[in-house]
């Protein structure tokens, strides 16, 4: 990893000198929409790629971040790239589960629970997952996962059965059949609103990561966080097809290069946050630790019949990727 970091250094001041050296064409700029608050470290590494872009580009191409949600909402962002009202953007796609079972590859509870693992499982998806972008017309540049995910609630947990009724807030399909499966009640809220939605009652509790946690706040609602370490869903910077392909070959090869920076510092970002935030949940004053053996055998049953369903959603594309998953591993 340290030598493609080195050899993409490399590459990224050639191109920046052959950009700076060009005769200074129109520059351009791109807004580019996150769904994130912007002190996330999601965020951080999306304005460190888009000053990566402008800085190796020469100021030809500026990219400008719109994180919080405050450009497009998360669930709009996708579509608004691929109709090209904004030309770049990062999303959550397993929020699009519904178009198509494969963008949930990573929420699958207890198929890959370490970021090793979601690295492993990363490398099994991307080129599957590369093309069905292709056909919709956007162009994937880079992916970064968020801390394991674990459950939160405003009470002590410890079976299934005590879950029964409570509200949850759900941010995708596989949220949301983890709630149905587990008898709560689940409504799908954008990270940007669960501070209010946890304060007004409108939800009690959910899955995420202590990051999500921490950057809402959530001590203000709720008292306890169970670590299920249950799955790493991940964020996907992408490009608009038509956008990508109108772009000169100098400004595509910084733009592949900040990505590989990107990635890399997203994985090692995301891995530092995960004990940060842990220890932020619990000096804020929640209960934080791992779930009870009874309530991790209930969930990793539910792991069980949720992997079933999803390789029945996608056939011998999922089933590839599952298999090439865990042949990485030996
Ligand atoms: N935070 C995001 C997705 C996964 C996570 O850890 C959220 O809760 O919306």
């Amino acid at each position: 990893m340290t030598k493609s970091i080195t050899k993409t250094l490399a590459m990224l001041s050639t191109s920046a000198c052959v950009a700076m050296g060009a005769t200074a064409g129109f520059a351009e700029t791109w807004d580019m929409p996150m769904a994130y608050s912007a002190t996330n470290f999601h965020s951080a590494v999306g304005a460190e790629f888009a000053s990566c872009v402008t800085a190796g580009t020469g100021g030809d191409l500026e990219i400008v971040t719109h994180p919080g949600g405050s450009l497009f909402a998360g669930a709009e962002i996708k579509r608004a790239i691929q109709t090209g009202q904004v030309n770049i953007g990062e999303r959550l796609l397993s929020g699009h589960q519904n178009e198509n079972a494969l963008f949930g590859f990573d929420s699958i509870p207890f198929l890959a629970t370490s970021f090793d693992d979601s690295e492993r499982l990363w490398e099994a998806a991307k080129g599957p997952l590369t093309d069905l972008l292709a056909e919709q017309n956007l162009h994937l540049l880079y992916a970064v996962p968020w801390p394991a995910q674990g459950l939160y609630f405003d009470r002590e947990i410890n079976s299934v059965a005590e879950m029964e009724g409570i509200k949850f807030r759900s941010y995708n399909n596989a949220t949301a059949r983890l709630a149905e499966l587990s008898g709560m009640l689940p409504v799908q809220i954008e990270a940007a609103e669960i501070s209010q939605a946890f304060a007004t009652g409108v939800a009690e509790s959910m899955v995420s990561s202590g990051s999500t946690g921490y950057d809402r706040q959530v001590w203000e609602s709720l008292s306890h966080f169970y670590e299920v370490d249950a799955w790493l869903p991940r964020n996907y910077v992408l490009v608009n097809l038509d956008a990508w392909n109108g772009l000169s070959a100098e400004t595509q090869n910084v733009m592949n290069g900040c990505s590989v920076v990107a990635e890399y510092a997203g994985d090692w970002r995301s891995i530092q946050y995960t004990d940060f935030t842990l220890n932020e949940l619990a000096a804020n004053g929640m209960t934080v630790g791992p779930a009870g053996e009874g309530l991790t055998a209930e969930l990793r049953e539910f792991g069980v019949i949720m992997t079933n369903e999803w390789l029945e959603a996608t056939g011998d594309q999922g089933q590839a990727i599952v298999d090439a998953f865990h042949a990485s591993s030996n």
